[in-house]
């Protein structure tokens, strides 16, 4: 067992020590083992580091989006390079396996060289006038400091979503990740610094809520962007509401898969077994529902529950394995309660036994579990567990499965698995989505294109591609008109 990699945060360009309580990360599949471990700031070094991102912000917002843009993507290679090293870290500090994890940092280095070729695509727009003799330009000008408060479950990706768009269009960063993935934050922000960003653009700020807090409730921060529970988002949008503060917060999911008779099964079962178990369904946009029409249910069902039962279930940095443990004891706790419920509600378990001993007990494993329910078991149905559960629902028809689709308050993502041209397009205009899949799993996101859920989902304007720009910019609408030429 290697010796705890030693955690900083890294305030106005120089990595500090914290001065509050002690932080550390464990591996979830070997709870004895400490990944990482330090302080947390306090309150004191986060305010230092809201007050660091206040003094950068002019000269940051001044540099050009050419030179901006330029440090972003050297980060990009600095990030790509590290990805075999980083990905296991990443695989060791969260849960998901190895092969998603060097996925996941590889990801974060795509979103730099995205966002870092993109940010002197545009600055602005140009329209006619009605009166002679005028233009009328917008102009777009970072926001200035964000705050940037990121979940576990994409430790190094969600936080390249949410800080390379706001460096990218001028901004300046604090940022508080999870405090179960303080490694690939440090990580990230090592990028960036040796990459060339300069001191107090980027702020890490390593701790729990009370740092959020001091976020939330300092007037150096202008506009705070956040990913996470929809209680917490819920709390924060209400806080951000009063101080007049614009927030992006992206919440829950609970995504249905509809598998309509026709689709190409195989392919169906494949997609759907990625959207509900990989990342161990801790993803805001895991496949948490499916609906599969009663033609095929009986053979579908089986075919998942086949595969679901034969999972190889282990070590994230095992060869071969395909699921790993969720995050911590609580998240084992709940899901597991959810479970419980769900079968009190009536629901029947189709796959997904209790570890009782063995690895997989003492690791916070959960078994890929299949439930099908006879009609709407509240919990399981309404409520996000976050972990590697799936409940199944039964429709007659094509207009019943939609319905059951958009039974939720959430409406983050959805797929659809058919090869009718006529049902997709009833598809999209029938459920209330963000992101609709056409022979795909629900989860994964572009940075080039809108990311965001409709319904409660999500709150305030939605990530990535050009609305990325929306919310990290504002605009100035420029009346531009000469005088009489005199030369
Ligand atoms: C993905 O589907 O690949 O927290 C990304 C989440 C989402 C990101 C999903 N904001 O799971």
């Amino acid at each position: 067992m290697s010796s705890p990699i030693q955690l900083y945060s890294f305030i106005d360009g120089e990595w500090a020590q914290g001065a509050g309580d002690a932080i550390e990360s464990r591996n979830p599949a070997r709870p004895a083992e400490v990944v990482a471990a330090g302080r947390q700031a306090d309150i004191a070094q986060a305010e230092s580091a809201i007050d660091a991102a206040r003094r950068a912000k002019q000269t940051w917002a001044a540099t050009p989006a050419h030179e901006r843009g330029a440090i972003l993507v050297r980060a990009a290679a600095i990030v790509d390079g590290a990805a075999a090293q980083w990905g296991r870290e990443l695989a060791r500090e969260e849960g998901k396996t190895a092969a998603e994890g060097v996925g996941e940092v590889k990801r974060a280095a795509q979103i730099l060289r995205y966002y870092g070729n993109d940010a002197d695509r545009q600055a602005g727009e140009m329209f006619s006038s009605p009166r002679r003799g005028e233009r009328i330009l917008v102009t777009r000008k970072p926001v200035g400091v964000v705050g940037v408060i990121t979940p576990f479950n994409f430790p190094i990706a969600i936080p390249a979503w949410k800080i390379v768009p706001a460096l990218a269009y001028g901004n300046t960063v604090v940022w508080k990740p999870a405090s179960t993935v303080p490694l690939l934050a440090m990580r990230l922000a090592a990028a960036l610094a040796e990459a060339g960003l300069p001191g107090g653009v980027l702020n890490l700020v390593l701790g729990g809520s009370a740092v959020g807090n001091a976020m939330l409730s300092h007037d150096g921060i202008d506009a705070i962007t956040f990913t996470g529970s929809t209680g917490v988002g819920r709390k924060l949008a209400a806080a951000a509401a009063v101080r007049g503060v614009p927030i992006q917060a992206e919440m829950g999911g609970k995504n249905a898969a509809i598998v309509l008779g026709d689709a190409d099964l195989e392919l169906a079962a494949e997609q759907v077994m990625l959207g509900a178990f990989r990342s161990s369904g801790q993803k805001c946009t895991a496949t948490s529902r499916l609906i599969v029409t009663a033609d095929i249910a009986d053979d579908f069902i089986a075919e998942l529950v086949k595969r679901a039962a034969t999972m190889n279930v282990g070590d994230p940095l095992d060869d071969g394995i395909e699921m790993g443990p969720v995050i911590d004891a609580s998240a084992r706790e709940s899901i597991t309660a959810g479970i419980e419920q769900a079968l009190a509600d009536g629901a029947q378990r189709m796959c997904g036994q209790t570890y009782t001993d063995g690895a997989l007990a003492s690791g916070y494993f959960v078994a890929p579990t299949i439930l099908e329910l006879s009609s709407g078991e509240p919990h399981v149905w309404r409520e996000e567990l976050f972990g590697p559960v799936l409940a199944v629902r039964r429709a007659n028809t094509v207009d019943e499965a939609f319905d059951l689709a958009n039974d939720s308050e959430f409406g983050l993502s959805a797929a659809i698995f058919t090869q009718d041209l006529t049902r997709t397009m009833e598809a999209m205009d029938a459920l209330d989505v963000g992101i609709l899949h056409v022979n795909s799993e629900t989860a994964g996101a572009d940075p080039h294109v809108p990311f965001g859920g409709a319904k409660k989902s999500g709150y305030g304007p939605k990530e990535q591609g050009q609305a990325a720009r929306e919310f990290f910019t504002h605009t100035t609408t420029v009346y531009l008109r000469g005088g009489e030429a005199k030369l």
